[in-house]
């Protein structure tokens, strides 16, 4: 096979290595995101891992789809955690008695699940796996998928959008995927850190990655309040009574994204993709006039609660090259902010880095604050795509294959070093990677 840009093992090697990985990590309705630090199933790791088991067995990348869309609540939203139960209740934290009592309009019965959501990059993950695979047995996932899909669309579009923005707000950092960005920082110091030892002593992930490369004792105390108001307030969005409330450029260039590949399976299943191109250009449009930002160059997250816009630059921002019908201009300056210095792709940095290289407060190895992910580095890649710079999109590809063959399939890397952080034997690495393989 072809060789990696110089590192030791051959693109064989690595296709042998993810897809064992992704077999491991198999659970028989889905994969975990790695055996010790995530023994469940979460929500857009399944979209990424089905996409990598496409290319294994299609079949399972339909199973994982369909068992997450099983879970689905009554009200339409996906949740972020499916919890396993023949897994122990402690052997993860905040698990699932954290996270009772469940509403009415929860999940279907004898199923526990997180009340958050994650980014919705589903119904553009269903479209991907298609794609790879085509044929009658996606054709048939397709069309049981759709409806879940519009209603997990449905849902956040009706009932996630922030007043005046008219764009969707998440209720928490998790819910953004990217946990401990330093974008949170400012909506999180209206959140106080309570009782900090005693959820300390709760945390397990500590006992499977260095706690320098993991959030701080004080976010994890701030996530656990916020939790705990949203349970006891029955998982209602009602805004006036939450105390984090962001609109994510992420999160929305995703939907709007998963909202075209809505369209296109709705002509593959014989529906009408109209309604979902006008809420895709409805997206790409208020991002446009809300989240965009000049002096950034990418777009930037917004204080749902107070107005005030968050001016971090992360790797979120420059996801809406995804979005097909960006103005002409601004795609070119967020391809500029991606190959300058913040960003570094193409020279030398490995990876496209979750945060701002010449941000002060910038940590290489802390989790969503500096390290280079390969999720959110498929969701870049794929923009570039759309924005038809394929010469980026080799780069960055080959970047990610560089830093598995020398690092293996951790969860994250630091992007100067390209050292292996977090989790080992991680799924959505080996899948994306599976996906980026030349
Ligand atoms: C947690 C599983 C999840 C990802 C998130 C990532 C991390 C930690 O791991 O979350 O405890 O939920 O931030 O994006 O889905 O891989």
């Amino acid at each position: 096979g072809a060789t990696t840009g110089g590192y030791a093992l051959s693109s064989e090697d690595l296709r042998r290595t993810a897809v064992a990985t992704l077999v491991r990590n198999w659970r028989g309705r889905s994969t975990v995101p790695t055996p010790s630090l995530y023994p469940h199933q979460w929500s857009w790791d399944s979209a990424f891992n089905a996409v990598g088991w496409a290319h294994v067995s299609p079949r399972r990348a339909w199973t994982e789809l369909s068992a997450l869309l099983g879970a689905q609540w009554r009200d339409g939203r996906v949740p972020q955690i499916v919890f396993d139960p023949a897994v122990a209740e402690d052997a993860y934290f905040p698990g699932p008695w954290f996270w009772r009592p469940l509403p009415a309009d929860g999940p279907p019965r004898g199923v526990v699940t997180s009340g958050l959501v994650q980014p919705p990059v589903h119904a553009g993950a269903a479209l991907t796996v298609a794609r790879r695979s085509p044929g009658p047995e996606s054709a048939a996932a397709l069309r049981r998928l759709y409806p879940r899909l519009v209603r997990w669309h449905d849902y956040l579009w009706s009932r996630r959008r922030a007043p005046e923005v008219g764009l969707v707000a998440i209720v928490h950092p998790w819910e953004s995927g990217l946990d401990n960005s330093p974008t949170w920082d400012a909506p999180l110091r209206a959140v106080p850190a309570r009782n900090v030892t005693e959820v300390a002593g709760h945390r397990r992930d500590l006992l499977h990655a260095g706690s320098a490369h993991r959030p701080t004792h004080d976010d994890y105390a701030r996530y656990v309040l916020l939790v705990r108001d949203y349970r006891d307030g029955g998982y209602r969005d009602t805004h006036h009574s939450l105390r984090f409330y962001v609109v994510d450029p992420l999160m929305n260039a995703v939907l709007a994204w998963s909202e075209r590949a809505l369209a296109a399976i709705a002509r593959i299943v014989g529906a009408d993709p109209q309604p979902h191109l006008d809420r895709a250009r409805e997206i790409t449009q208020l991002m446009q006039e809300h989240l965009w930002s000049p002096a950034a160059g990418c777009f930037t997250a917004m204080d749902a609660l107070t107005g005030a816009p968050i001016r971090t630059r992360t790797v979120g921002g420059l996801a809406p090259l995804l979005l097909p019908d960006l103005d002409a201009a601004i795609r070119e300056t967020l391809v500029a902010t991606l190959t300058g210095p913040a960003f570094g792709l193409g020279d030398g940095v490995r990876g496209v880095p979750s945060y701002d290289l010449t941000a002060p407060d910038l940590d290489r190895q802390r989790y969503w604050r500096g390290p280079t992910w390969a999720s959110t580095n498929w969701l870049v890649w794929q923009g570039l795509q759309t924005a038809e710079r394929h010469d980026l999109a080799g780069r960055l590809a080959a970047d990610m294959v560089g830093l598995v063959a020398a690092a293996g399939l951790r969860e994250y890397f630091d992007p100067i070093t390209g050292a292996g952080l977090g989790g080992t034997d991680f799924t959505w690495t080996a899948a994306v990677l599976l996906d980026m393989l030349p």
